[in-house]
């Protein structure tokens, strides 16, 4: 069976539930892990209210014997400690940004809380659950996925496949240790400075950021993904599961939009006849624009992606908007709220890219274990190295 995950749960239900599909027998679940990642989730400078409220961490209510997966379905279960789902107050004013008018007339209610309930930020919570136990999985095959703030609103900390991305590649621990001991996701203290200003003066105005952030992942062998199918494709796959993030509107891998105004030489990554320093590919790149990824496969050099955060919808200083339960001008409801979630997200990104990459190594791999997988993973690895001879 494909490895595949749902979530379920609304912000103030009594939970926020998420279920991994075949994952192999045999993983040791790493709870402190995703713990710590939840951790994180709920951190960052800018974060609302909601996170004074919750303490993050997960239960798991199936799929594990003796802390062993067993091959059924894991759930993974986070209580909400705010759970006052049938209690919340109705909201009619709809917020530009959030998903409130669309939906309210998608499914025919007055009153967005129909829909807002579902569509809250607080399910990224169930993404980081499924995405850090995936973490765990890849790890076993040697496998790092490591997200990091590039920038917040017009501060820019680095650029893309910058100091960070070098510094990521250096060794991928130091540089989650770096990031997480900061509060804005980034891989130095230069800029928390100015980065820190801009979140108060936005919270200030009753305004709010986003930002872009860069996910990395280090040792993927050449050959995930597929160039045979539209769906199949490990860019078009990567691209749904960082869209599909609250806030998100842009997705780039490598170069990404800088490349449609380059020319294809100053583009494509040269083949060297050589075996590289660092990775799983039997040749050496002379550059990695394509962000690791060819014709929707992987080529052994690190997969690249960047995700470009909206600002936070819900305005403390709130735009112009429609009661819908009357049809009258007003102004926009103002819920509890960020004021950036940017560094929150990156641990989200970093999760939903290692669901996808975890995907792509079991197809691969196949194996009802882990040891199964890892006995398949080592005789490609191998037949690799027999293009060097
Ligand atoms: C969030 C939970 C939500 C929001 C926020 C982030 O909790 P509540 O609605 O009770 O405050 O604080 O979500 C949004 C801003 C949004 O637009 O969805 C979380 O856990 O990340």
């Amino acid at each position: 069976m494909a490895l595949s995950f749902s979530t379920a749960g609304e912000s103030h239900g009594p939970a926020v539930i998420a279920t991994l599909f075949g994952l192999p027998f045999g993983h040791t679940l790493d709870v402190d892990w995703i713990n710590a990642q939840l951790k994180r989730r709920q951190g960052g400078y800018g974060r609302g209210g909601r996170q004074n409220v919750e303490r993050d961490e997960v239960t798991v209510l199936s799929g594990l014997r003796r802390g062993v997966t067993i091959g059924s379905p894991l759930t993974l279960v986070i209580h909400n400690k705010d759970s006052r789902l049938d209690k919340a107050p109705d909201l009619a004013n709809v917020r530009p940004g959030h998903v409130d008018l669309a939906g309210v007339l998608k499914i025919g209610s007055r009153n967005a809380r129909d829909v807002l309930e579902r569509a809250s930020a607080r399910e990224t919570a169930a993404r980081v659950m499924a995405g850090a136990a995936c973490q765990g999985l890849l790890r076993e095959f040697g496998i790092e996925v490591v997200a990091r703030v590039l920038s917040i609103g017009d501060v820019v900390a680095d650029q893309p496949m910058g100091q960070g991305y070098s510094a990521i590649y250096q060794g991928p621990d130091a540089a989650r240790a770096v990031r997480d001991a900061g509060e804005f996701g980034t891989l130095d203290r230069a800029h928390d400075a100015a980065l820190k200003a801009a979140i108060d003066s936005a919270k200030a105005a009753g305004d709010t950021l986003g930002g872009v952030i860069e996910i990395v992942a280090l040792n993927l062998p050449p050959g995930l993904g597929s160039h045979n199918h539209w769906d199949s494709k490990l860019d078009g796959r990567l691209g749904q599961a960082l869209m599909s993030i609250q806030a998100m509107k842009a997705v780039e891998i490598g170069l990404g939009s800088e490349a449609a105004g380059r020319h294809g030489s100053k583009v494509h990554d040269s083949v060297l006849p050589m075996p590289p320093s660092f990775g799983r590919s039997p040749y050496t790149r002379g550059s990695n624009n394509a962000g690791g990824l060819e014709g929707g496969v992987t080529n052994g050099e690190p997969l690249v992606c960047r995700v470009h955060m909206k600002p936070i919808s819900t305005l403390m200083n709130p735009l112009q908007t429609v009661d819908v339960s009357t049809g009258k001008a007003t102004q926009a409801s103002t819920e509890r709220s960020d004021t950036c979630a940017v560094p929150a997200a990156a641990i989200v990104a970093e999760c939903a890219v290692a669901i996808v990459l975890a995907q792509a190594l079991l197809e691969k791999t196949g194996g009802d274990s882990v040891e199964e997988a890892r006995r398949n993973f080592d005789a490609y690895l191998a037949s690799l190295r027999e293009f060097r001879q």
